[in-house]
């Protein structure tokens, strides 16, 4: 019995002693990202690695109340239809403007943002090469033109 607590005491202190991990892994790109009043995004265009790890960091610029103004940024898998994502989006408000039949299009999203704050997401970009659709999924924005272009190449 005590040579078993001895054996515990030593592992113990084996596990409290070993050094935190470091990762080799680079830390991942950041991209900023703001929205603002005008429903337009800064960046239109955010090119990008296959396969590498990507930060999207969102910030409201603008002014208005996010219950009038609020920003997200939604990534969409390749092929969808960006138009009918938008228009299913805008009937979720319950779901903060996503909408759930969707959500197996999303490869990733911020929640929504208001005046001078900031969201971020940090994802994996798709291996396959090609041009990826975000968007603001808030009503209209869309159709305002908040919305890019993630070129995977
Ligand atoms: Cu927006």
């Amino acid at each position: 019995m005590r040579i078993h607590s001895f054996v515990c005491l030593v592992a113990a202190i084996a596990v409290l002693s070993v050094p935190s991990i470091t990762y080799a892994q680079a830390k991942p790109r950041v991209v900023d990202l703001t929205g603002n009043d005008q429903m337009k995004y800064n960046l239109t265009t955010i090119a990008a690695k296959p396969g590498e790890t990507l930060t999207v960091r969102l910030k409201s610029i603008g002014t208005l109340p996010k219950i009038a103004m609020g920003h997200n940024f939604v990534l969409l898998a390749k092929g969808t239809d960006a138009a009918a994502f938008a228009n299913a989006a805008a009937m979720a408000g319950a779901t903060a403007y996503i909408p759930a039949a969707m959500k197996p299009k999303i490869l990733a999203m911020t929640t929504l943002v208001g005046p001078g704050e900031t969201v971020q997401v940090t994802f994996k970009v798709p291996a396959t090469a090609g041009s990826y659709t975000y968007l603001c999924s808030f009503p209209g924005h869309f159709l305002a033109g908040m919305k890019g272009a993630l070129v995977v190449k």
